[in-house]
């Protein structure tokens, strides 16, 4: 019998003693093995060192002892996470190694998916729930004296994205694997990623997101594989040996890539694809360089200028800089990621003509667009390929996501800047655009103005490379992520395009995962789910959720399913009270608006209904008893330099604080706004809600994917016609679903028309209360100026038509409160909406991605 160092701390010894394993265990005897994966995969795959509590506890006291160095009684909280973490990936490395063998053996086609974010959230819980090793786990732990509760609570999520965009690549990835799809994930390992929020005196004020100060049991790091890439310098012309006119890039600096991979587990089916996110680090030709000229501290200095590539993920979600260490990020991720592919993942001697029968590059906006030119660099540079033949495998090797229809968002690089940083590239880009335009010209001749609006340059307001039109022209396919968005992405941001090459665009609605946004996220609701269906594989194929429908009647149903929701509530006041020190009341409408402040999506419209509320009690206008009493729960962080956005954060808490107060409010309305929301607030704050708020100006949010998590959970949708509201409206149907406000063609001829912000305030007396209100001062200690920038925000330009919204808003909102009224029909409404959810699930944007894009069949077992 192997021994092991544990020591009693469930027991509160602290000796530490040598005890053979088996007396690790407090209790007696386990009925072992013992299946714990109903209608999964056998948790016994011979592939899987741990099956049972006896070898869970063998693994873990393993790791702890000889990977950390300590004993049980001597260990801290993030010890214990560590080797629990590491005995739980020891399920999934076999599987891993197996899917990559399966994968070169069969020398299938795969996804190379490159984003700059993912959104990944905490992974110990995915990992026990792929497994389907939760129970063993749960148990082992228990025997030792620990929680895993408590365990789960010490890792801190991997923030390594913005919002939306970041968080579709996560359920992607994901998806993919479950489906037993071929796919690599490439992307960068930030050492900081997004900010993490606090308020002070309700002010957002960032700090770094040290998300790696602690260790990180997930990635795998490859030091031995790094990749150089470079930048800067000039071009030369030469003749080679068969007389062809060639260029080479003679750069003048470089840095080396590190590849961190990381696991992406298939919900119970034995495959793991990679996540590989890459690092940056100083090459020894720059070390050597530098110390050879004698300053020891300078060349120090200079690895630190080498790191800073992959140090921080901008937060900027929606308005891009022009950052020259941003397009840095961008080309060092896709140059190691390309390299990576061609010369590590391909085998020897393959003959790159047929690429494309291998590789499809995603490119999840224009982000890593900057690849396109890179592989034709490879291509005919590096390889000695033809233009014309480099192109040809170029363009069916991407496809292109638009994730915006913000014409600030669309990403432009100038001229100056990538000139300078990656002289190659931006000739190939020049000689891209002008080959095309000899196409334009010859397809419409004469007409200049579409050559000069489909050019890749653009010389205002400086000469710049629209990013977007290369994608769109080196791309297969262009979509959009929603019904809406792919339809005015096609009429009204690349019109020119779309006329050309009809058949290039078009559309994948957005989903989300179901593994972590409804089975982890919700186990109350999953565990109803899977009673009533009678299996989990509705898990797998969401589509089965319309099997609830005729439940949706049965008064039996709606009660359970009210507890379910009023259990989250409990949770959720649980987490928030120790989390953030917030009191809510448990037994009243969740009403949930969660999501990255911008103005677009107009938090402020939300923050105009609850001031509204409030000034008719104060005002008397209406008796407080007659108030229903609900939560209004906000979570948003802003880009650090969105002025604006910071301010409307401050004037949320502002009411908040007011309104949590006012004695004559009488507790019926409480504003909580939790700092710092993330995945894992999302994981609690999305089960708990009863409303959903989804109320952006139509023709601004391309999809939106909170709202399919909030309908998935049995919220009720209020929302205006925009994104894939659209389509989560079509399928819950019109009586489940509040729509308000006006259409985008409305929008679009009311700001032609003049729209006047000023004039619906002085129309409507109750919004002009209500902005008086905040006028006042009422909100700021007697400060008239202190919110004078929202005020005159909305006054005098109004951007995103929130006061044109207001009338409408305000109706919805009392068709929700007659709703709310009758709690069953509530409930049915939203077992409706849970029951057709199903459409949204990610694992069917993968299916419409793989058809209509990517044709990558799933390996076989
Ligand atoms: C700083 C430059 C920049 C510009 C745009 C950074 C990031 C972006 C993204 C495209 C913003 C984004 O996350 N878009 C969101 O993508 C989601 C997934 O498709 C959609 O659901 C959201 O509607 C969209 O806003």
């Amino acid at each position: 019998m192997r021994r092991i160092l544990v020591a009693g701390a469930h027991r509160g010894l602290i000796v530490v003693s040598v005890l053979a394993v088996t007396d690790a265990k407090p209790q007696s005897s386990y009925p072992s093995p013992r299946p714990t994966s109903p209608g999964g995969l056998s948790p016994y795959d011979k592939d899987a060192p741990i099956h049972t509590v006896d070898e869970f506890i063998n693994g873990f006291m393993d790791e702890l002892n000889f990977g950390r160095g300590v004993s049980l009684a001597r260990s801290s909280r993030n010890d214990q996470y560590i080797a629990l973490s590491k005995a739980v990936r020891q399920n999934l490395q076999a599987r891993w190694m197996k899917t990559l063998a399966r994968q070169y053996e069969e020398q299938a086609k795969s996804v190379a998916y490159l984003s700059a974010e993912y959104l990944l959230g905490r992974q110990l819980d995915n990992a026990l729930l792929a497994t389907g090793m939760t129970d063993v786990v749960e148990e082992g732990l228990d025997a030792l004296g620990l929680s895993l509760d408590r365990l789960r609570a010490q890792e801190t999520e991997p923030g390594l994205g913005n919002g939306g965009l970041g968080r579709l690549a996560a359920c992607f990835v994901d998806s993919l694997a479950t489906m037993s799809v071929p796919c690599i994930g490439y992307g960068i390992r930030y050492e900081y990623g997004i900010f993490r929020q606090e308020f002070e005196d309700g002010w957002q004020v960032e700090h770094s997101d040290r998300w790696l100060a602690l260790g990180n049991p997930w990635e795998f790091p490859h030091p031995e594989h790094a990749v150089t890439v470079h930048f800067g310098g000039s071009t030369e012309t030469y003749t080679d040996d068969r007389g062809r006119e060639r260029t080479r890039w003679l750069p003048a600096w470089d840095v080396q890539g590190v590849p961190y991979n990381y696991m992406v587990p298939g919900y119970r089916n034995g495959r793991v694809n990679t996540l590989r996110l890459w690092s940056a680090r100083a090459t020894r030709a720059f070390d050597l360089r530098i110390f050879n000229a004698g300053d020891y501290v300078e060349a120090v200095r200079a690895q630190t200028f080498a790191e800073n590539i992959s140090k921080v993920l901008y937060p900027e979600d929606s308005t891009p800089q022009g950052k020259e260490l941003r397009l840095q990020q961008q080309y060092f991720f896709v140059a190691c990621s390309l390299r990576d592919q061609l010369e590590n993942v391909l085998p020897k001697y393959f003959d790159l003509a047929n690429l494309p029968d291998r590789v499809i590059f995603q490119l999840n906006d224009t982000h890593p667009v900057i690849a396109i030119p890179e592989l034709m660099r490879l291509l005919v540079d590096e390889k000695g390929m033809e233009w014309d033949d480099a192109w040809a495998i170029t363009q069916k090797c991407f496809a292109y996501t638009c994730h915006t229809l913000l014409p600030e968002a669309l990403e432009v690089w100038s001229v100056e800047l990538l000139g300078k940083l990656l002289p190659r590239h931006l000739e190939i880009i020049y000689k891209i655009n002008e080959i095309f335009l000899d196409e334009v010209r010859a397809a419409y001749p004469g007409d200049e103005i579409k050559l000069r609006r489909m050019s890749i340059i653009t010389d205002h307001p400086e000469r710049s490379v629209r990013m977007a039109y290369l994608a769109t022209i080196a791309g297969s396919k262009v979509n959009g992520v929603a019904a809406l968005h792919s339809e005015l992405l096609r009429d009204k941001v690349l019109p020119d395009f779309s006329a050309y090459w009809p058949d290039k665009f078009t559309n994948v609605t957005n989903g989300i995962t179901p593994r972590r946004f409804i089975r982890l996220s919700n186990p109350g609701l999953s565990d109803l789910i899977t009673q009533t269906l009678g299996d989990e594989g509705w898990v797998t194929d969401l589509e089965r959720l319309r099997e609830l429908e005729p439940h949706a009647d049965d008064p039996a149903f709606r009660e359970k399913f009210r507890q379910v929701k009023a259990a989250n509530k409990q949770t959720l006041a649980q987490v928030l009270s120790t989390r953030d020190n917030i009191t809510l009341p448990t037994d009243v409408m969740y009403d949930v608006m969660v999501k990255r402040l911008h103005e677009y999506k107009r938090q402020t419209l939300k923050l105009l209904h609850i001031v509204t509320l409030y000034e008719q009690i104060l005002s008397g206008k209406v008796a407080v008893e007659d108030v229903m009493p609900r939560a209004f729960l906000f979570g948003a962080k802003a880009a650090p330099g969105y002025r604006i956005a910071k301010e409307i954060i401050a004037l949320i808490n502002a009411v908040g604080k007011t309104v949590n107060n006012d004695p004559q409010v009488q507790g019926r309305l409480t504003v909580a706004f939790p700092a710092n929301y993330n995945v894992t607030l999302a994981e609690r704050l999305i089960p708990a809600a009863d409303l959903s708020e989804q109320i952006s100006l139509a023709g601004k949010e391309a999809s939106g994917t909170g709202n399919m998590k909030f309908a998935l959970n049995g919220a009720l949708t209020i929302g205006t016609d925009d994104g894939a509201n659209v389509e989560i409206r079509q399928l819950v149907g019109d009586d489940n679903f509040f729509l308000f406000g006006m259409l985008e063609p409305e929008v679009e001829a009311t700001i032609a028309e003049g729209y006047s912000p000023v004039s619906v305030y002085e129309n409507n007396p109750q919004l002009k209360a209500t902005i008086d209100l905040i006028a006042s001062g009422h909100f700021s200690d007697g400060d008239r100026n202190r919110f004078e920038p929202v005020i005159s925000n909305l006054l005098g330009e109004d951007r995103f038509l929130a006061l044109a919204d207001y009338a409408a808003y305000l109706e919805a909102q009392q068709r929700v409160e007659a709703a709310y009224a009758d709690p069953d029909d509530w409930s049915r409404k939203a077992i409706l909406n849970v029951a057709r959810s199903g459409f949204f699930s990610s694992d069917r944007s993968m299916v419409d991605y793989i058809d209509r894009i990517w044709h990558t069949p799933a390996i076989t077992q």
